[in-house]
């Protein structure tokens, strides 16, 4: 038995309507999951975790001291030796299949977590959360593809044949941004894969995490298979990604930081699976359906006020049709409606924190100095206790160019560069011209540009005809500096395994 269990739900307000008063306090700091127990931190140290609509403390959390980590990784490294690695396929797809069931049945109290925490507005929450059991269905189904395969060598004695087996201990390190759904799918197939896990929540937003981990107990996964540890990226993400038994680390997050992840894990040569930050193209030729392609420019900087990894944040638009089409999306932009996360007619709510407020209006400003034009758009409803949140209103930097710093840095929020361009090489020159490659979207009815246009693109995704919208069963990962390694759909599964070749000579 795990010790301390919590009684009730840390939510005291489970009801829609209590909760549009966005006070959901816990008066107990949240444990760390280590093994089979729920425990404070050895130091005994906590952090406050904030509503960003109203910058109010949420909740507090026990912070993981060095021993901690370490205690987590070692209850992650018996638990894979001991007896998950051992676990069928069918074992481990039940388990995953009771936590997708656990997941449904909570879903709507997961989202108003993340609504509060995160700061979106709440049918977001809902939406996002919406395929997160059938993503875990989906690993629990496709564990029997782990197959190898028998290779006709040389030697007619000899029987080579490959065979996939786990890695062992995995670090989950998260962002703030889909705390809950990036979990999931990290998740799912590390665990279906046979590996054990740590999960490291990001200190900005560790609620929804730590409501999920009461899934796990619930849905019957052993003690260890899956750890949780909250802390600073600095103190305990760095302790996790250097520990000698940790064999992968699967990181989303911003560019520097996978970079200094990677340098950690480079010490004992461990997997890396990096989801970067991306500056994503959205180009818009003069034959484009105008309207369709506004209606996508402008959900991607409302969605979670921008900070999407695959947002569209240059906006290409085709010479001709730059006015018609401006005039669109301005249209758009203005009837949004920024405020309360809590109330279903909203539109878009705040930026995460202070800090990332703070960057995004510096971005704005250096934008204005580079020679765009910053405008703002969108009506903000912000009365009582919300005019000290973080919001942002939806921005576009008009006449922006691909080389302002403004149009070249990932700024995480309600922002837009617009640039013009003159024909398909420009808009291509334009397009890959960064550092990132995550993700891109072009919208034009001739086919022969469309498909030359993808295949120019040096971008893990391309989108035509539509919005970059993920899923759990079409792989995904980024070009350039946007990441390594893929994630969802087969190949996360194979991302999780390593390959052994074995040859056997029959002769003997
Ligand atoms: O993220 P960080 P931050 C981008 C976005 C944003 C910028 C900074 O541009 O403005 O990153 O955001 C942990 N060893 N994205 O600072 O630093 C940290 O505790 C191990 C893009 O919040 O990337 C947290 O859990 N772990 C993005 C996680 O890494 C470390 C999503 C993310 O933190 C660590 C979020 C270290 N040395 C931000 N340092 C996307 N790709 O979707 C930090 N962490």
């Amino acid at each position: 038995m795990r010790s301390h269990p919590r009684k009730s739900s840390p939510f005291i307000c489970r009801s829609p309507r209590k909760e549009r008063r966005m006070n959901v306090i816990d008066s107990n700091p949240y444990e760390l999951l280590i093994g089979e127990t729920w425990r404070a931190g050895a130091e005994g140290r906590t952090f406050d975790t904030f509503n960003p609509a109203n910058a109010q403390v949420l909740a507090r959390v026990h912070e993981a001291s060095a021993a901690d980590v370490d205690a987590a990784v070692q209850a992650a490294h018996a638990a894979y030796e001991t007896h998950w690695r051992k676990t069928t396929p069918t074992q481990r797809g039940k388990l995953l299949r009771r936590l997708a069931d656990l997941f449904e049945r909570d879903r709507e109290k997961l989202a108003w977590i993340e609504t509060l925490n995160v700061g979106k507005p709440i049918t977001h929450s809902l939406d996002s959360l919406k395929a997160m059991p059938e993503s875990l269905e989906y690993f629990a189904g496709i564990i029997p593809a782990l197959r190898g395969e028998t290779i006709p060598v040389g030697n007619a004695d000899v029987l080579n044949f490959t065979i996939r087996e786990p890695l062992g201990v995995c670090a989950l390190i998260m962002p703030w941004n889909y705390p809950m759904t990036l979990t999931i799918n990290k998740l799912g197939p590390a665990l279906a894969a046979g590996n054990t896990v740590i999960i490291k929540p990001s200190e900005v937003t560790p609620l929804s995490t730590m409501a999920l981990a009461r899934l796990f107990e619930e849905a019957g996964f052993p003690p260890g298979v899956i750890n949780v540890v909250n802390g600073s990226g600095a103190a305990v993400g760095e302790r996790l990604v250097s520990h000698p038994l940790v064999a992968r680390v699967s990181f989303t997050g911003g560019t520097v930081t996978g970079a200094r992840i990677m340098a950690a894990a480079a010490g004992d040569v461990k997997r890396v699976t990096l989801e970067l930050g991306g500056k994503s193209p959205l180009i818009v030729f003069e034959d484009a359906p105008l309207d369709k392609a506004a209606a996508v420019a402008a959900g991607d900087i409302i969605k979670n006020s921008g900070q999407v990894c695959i947002a569209c944040t240059r906006l290409l638009i085709q010479d001709p049709v730059r006015d018609e089409f401006l005039g669109l999306l301005q249209q758009r932009l203005d009837a949004v409606r920024v405020g309360s996360p809590a109330d279903p007619a909203t539109e878009m709510g705040p930026v995460v924190s202070a800090a990332q407020m703070q960057r995004v209006e510096q971005y704005i400003r250096l934008a204005g100095a580079e020679g765009a034009k910053p405008v703002r758009h969108g009506r903000m409803a912000l009365e009582g206790e919300m005019a000290k949140g973080f919001f942002v209103p939806p921005t576009l930097l008009l006449n922006s160019h691909g080389r302002m710093q403004s149009a070249q840095d990932e700024i995480f929020g309600p922002v837009q560069s617009v640039i013009g361009f003159a024909d398909e090489a420009e808009a291509l020159r334009i397009a890959n011209d960064t550092r990132y490659g995550l993700a891109a979207v072009l919208y034009t009815r001739d086919g022969g540009r469309a498909l030359r246009m993808a295949r120019g693109l040096q971008s893990g995704s391309v989108a035509i005809n539509t919005g970059v919208r993920t899923s759990f069963d079409a792989p995904f990962g980024g070009y350039k500096q946007s990441g390594i390694g893929k994630e969802r759909g087969l190949e996360a599964i194979y991302e999780n395994t390593q390959l052994k070749n074995i040859k056997y000579d029959t002769a003997i």
